[in-house]
């Protein structure tokens, strides 16, 4: 299922400010809902400066608050490293994520996408981290962020969160039949792959829950074995984790989302492969 080493690949070019040529290999989609407040404009800045060769596309789908001319802040002078998606009604998490995903992977040749929370709760420093083990290890499609409080680690979550997580964890992990220890940390990487574009092809029944989606489309696609899977995704447990206040999360979602497991696990348990045809009409549409 792997290929080459991202890094050793030619990927997507662009030209800086001074007309030097930027070699992206890497695109990461960061939603923004509302999110005037908590971007970090300075925490951007400064990543975008350092040219590691990643693009960010920022979706905003309907934000009522000033999140556009905040991120126009963030990417004055880094117009070819960074892009804002505008879609004009709000459509949750999720379809922002599968959008900006797919606009990725239809801009040059990226050979690897992923998503980034917007709070950046998970430092943008962890992407190289996470960049690393991609390039290390070519059996390797998917790399997520985990938040595990070990100690050496700084993992600051709410510890009402913290228990609900793990409860809702053990479910995902029987529901899906992989032994995954965090599901829903915002920072996920994902080599590129024909299968990664058939997984983002429909939309999400799951507003929020769509990362476990995403895992219960790719074990559709490999013929309903969840160990095929299971051998395709590395943790990695976060060197820095900060819940940063005023998520959208709230108490009750937690039972939504538990329902969204169970329809999930409905809707994909029977193995098939997701409808081709269905699959190209979304295409379509996104592009
Ligand atoms: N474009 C878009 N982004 C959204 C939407 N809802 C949430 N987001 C983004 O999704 C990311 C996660 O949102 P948070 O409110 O931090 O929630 P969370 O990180 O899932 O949960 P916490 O564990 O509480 O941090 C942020 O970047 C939000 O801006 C939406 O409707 N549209
Ligand atoms: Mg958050």
């Amino acid at each position: 299922m792997s290929i080459l080493p991202a890094s050793s690949l030619l990927a997507h070019m662009s030209s800086n400010e001074n007309g030097a040529p930027t070699t992206f290999r890497a695109s990461l989609v960061i939603p923004c809902f509302n999110e005037g407040k908590r971007l970090d404009v300075a925490a951007f800045r400064s990543y975008l400066s350092a040219r590691h060769g990643v693009r960010i596309i920022f979706v905003d789908d309907g934000s009522s608050d000033d999140t556009v001319e905040v991120l126009q802040r963030v990417c004055r002078g880094y117009e070819d490293s960074t892009h804002i998606l505008k879609g004009g009604k709000n459509r949750g998490k999720a379809e922002a994520v599968r959008m900006g995903m797919l606009y990725a992977l239809n801009q040059g040749d990226p050979q690897i996408v992923g998503f980034w929370d917007a709070d950046l709760a998970t430092p943008l420093e962890a992407v190289e981290k996470l960049l690393r083990i991609l390039d290390a290890r070519p059996d390797i499609d998917m790399v997520f962020g985990s938040r595990v409080k070990l100690l050496g680690r700084t993992v600051n979550r709410k510890p009402i969160r913290h228990y609900l997580g793990r409860i809702f964890a053990t479910v995902v992990s029987v529901a899906l039949g992989i032994a995954i220890y965090d599901t829903q940390c915002g920072a996920k990487l994902f080599r590129v792959h024909p299968d990664l574009r058939e997984v983002l092809a429909e939309p999400f029944l799951s507003k929020w829950v769509f990362d476990i989606e995403i895992l219960a489309r790719y074990i559709a696609l490999c013929g309903n074995d969840p160990a095929r899977v299971e051998q395709m995704i590395y943790e990695f447990p976060l060197q820095k984790w900060t819940d940063v206040e005023g998520s959208k999360v709230r108490p009750k979602d937690f039972f939504v989302a538990i329902s969204d497991v169970i329809r999930i696990r409905r809707k994909y348990r029977s193995g098939r492969r997701l409808d081709p045809a269905a699959s190209a009409e979304h295409r379509r549409e996104a592009i």
